[in-house]
């Protein structure tokens, strides 16, 4: 935990006992401030309060006494509209912040040259890949590397501030709206596209929200910014513009003169002008497709930025176990290889699960969103097979129909006994079973961690080489 010093003595505010809420509690307890701690849900308080946070109903107390409100992410700062105790707040001139602002403004306390160095991601897609990503390079050349943020781990749960340390942080739109002091060493921006649109107020609110990352750099710290799409190409043109920070522009469309491209996989780094060929991502088996192929030109321009050497980054890329439900491959049965990707809860995630490999047995369905799988009709002839569960079974048979074989399972277990059946019979070499479901999946389990956890249970148990967590055996 990091201890937060900054309000000792003081009254703060702390609405949202989540994982942030609950982080930040503790470590303004820890640095001696009076916690004054809410959530408008009775098991958060009831978790906060055997841990001896203090509680205080928010709602009914005088405003005035507090140093700071600070805020959960997921409470609304803006829009649609500010949460009533954000406005409670500004009435009062108590300043709202966030986790990320703490942490920022305590490693700002620290003497110059006793500073962590902070690696901070953003990007509508892709960052927690790429936060994994950099984290598991920086801790294979053997440095002291702490991975939280949005990923999972509010920062202040992270182990305290120390001068050979590297803080990995994802950041989201909802973090970076409530900071202000944060410097990022080195800054990485994957890509920009509509998304949170109702917590941001349209699309300039969310652009706005994801360049404050390049925010307080200076000569020295660089900004890594993938340019494949119109938003992040005018942002590294205007950062560039400005020359505080080194831009890097990294692309997995195009190869670019001066920065890092990964095109069809291949990894070239032309930072010096010239283009050296630094390897194969194949060798990298859980960074199959475009979008990882922009995650690892991002993750090597930023180790590169930190000094790293080319080889031993391109070796860590290799190695890289990938995350937990993201295109996670899970284990194999007599050559048939199983993929978990529970993470995509729509159509646009599952695309690029669908997209990474030509040809798979697919299994799909949960609580459907609005689009369906209409916007996977492409992908459609790479289905050797679907095997539909869930909710959505009906719906996605209708779209499937006369385009794609498919099977209505009903449960997950007897989808992945049908697939495994069927993929070994195929006579093909390696065949795919590839859960990504593109629904949500409350109708069958609690979250979609629950739902690939069952998927990993159930390969197991029909007698599966589980090697999820190193997955270099499965290439
Ligand atoms: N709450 C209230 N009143 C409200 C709303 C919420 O009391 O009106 C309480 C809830 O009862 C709950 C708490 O606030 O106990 C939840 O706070 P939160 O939504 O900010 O969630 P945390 O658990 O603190 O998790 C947050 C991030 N969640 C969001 O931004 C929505 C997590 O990202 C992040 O991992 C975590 O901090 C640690 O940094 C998750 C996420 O979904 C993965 N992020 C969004 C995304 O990636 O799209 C942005």
């Amino acid at each position: 935990m990091i201890p937060i010093t900054e309000y000792a003595g003081r009254d703060v505010a702390v609405y949202g006992l989540g994982r942030t809420g609950l982080a930040a509690a503790r470590a303004l307890k820890a640095g001696r401030a009076r916690v004054h701690a809410w959530d408008d849900n009775e098991a958060s308080r009831a978790k906060a309060e055997a841990e001896g946070i203090p509680l205080s109903d928010l709602n009914k107390r005088d405003w005035q006494s507090f140093a700071a409100l600070v805020l959960s992410p997921g409470i609304p700062l803006t829009h649609p509209q500010p949460h009533r105790l954000v406005r409670l707040a500004q009435m009062t001139n108590v300043p709202v912040v966030g986790d990320i602002e703490l942490f920022a403004r305590a490693v700002q306390s620290m003497p110059q040259r006793g500073r962590p160095k902070i690696i901070g991601i953003t990007g509508t897609n892709g960052k927690s890949t790429t936060t994994a990503l950099i984290g598991h390079i920086l801790k294979e050349c053997g440095i002291d590397a702490r991975v939280g943020g949005n990923i999972g781990t509010g920062v202040l749960d992270l182990p305290p501030l120390h001068a050979n340390a590297y803080y990995v942080l994802e950041l989201s739109s909802y973090q970076l709206d409530l900071v202000k002091s944060l410097r990022c060493d080195v800054s990485v921006m994957l890509n920009v596209s509509p998304d949170h649109l109702d917590r941001h107020g349209g699309m300039k609110g969310y652009v706005d929200a994801k360049k404050r990352i390049f925010n307080n750099q200076q000569p020295g710290d660089t900004a890594v910014i993938a340019v494949d799409d119109m938003y992040t190409q005018s942002i590294a043109m205007d950062l560039a513009s400005r020359g505080r920070a080194r831009v890097i522009q990294v692309s997995s469309e195009f190869a670019l003169g001066r920065g890092v491209s990964a095109i069809d996989g291949k990894l070239f780094d032309s930072l010096a002008g010239n283009a050296v060929r630094v390897g194969d991502l194949a060798g990298a088996p859980t960074l199959p497709g475009r979008h990882n192929y922009q995650n690892a030109a991002a993750a090597y321009a930023a180790c590169r930025a930190l000094g790293l050497d080319a080889g031993r980054i391109f070796g860590a890329l290799t190695t890289f176990p990938g995350l937990a439900h993201r295109m996670e491959q899970v284990g194999q049965i007599d050559g048939v290889r199983f993929v978990n990707d529970s993470k995509a809860t729509n159509a646009q995630a599952a695309e690029q699960a669908l997209r990474a490999y030509p040809r798979v047995y697919w299994i799909a369905g949960g609580v459907p969103k609005a689009e369906g799988i209409e916007p996977l009709s492409p992908f459609f002839d790479r289905l050797a097979k679907a095997y539909l569960i869930g909710e959505a079974a009906d719906a996605f048979a209708k779209t499937l129909d006369g385009k794609a074989d498919y099977k209505r399972t009903k449960t997950l277990e007897a989808a992945i006994s049908s697939a495994l059946e069927d993929a070994r019979n195929s006579g093909e070499e390696n065949p795919i079973v590839l859960l990504s479901p593109a629904c949500a999946s409350f109708d069958q389990f609690k979250d979609f961690e629950a739902r690939g956890d069952a998927f990993k249970t159930i390969v197991a148990d029909l007698g599966g080489q589980i090697v999820s967590r190193s997955l270099k055996e499965t290439a």
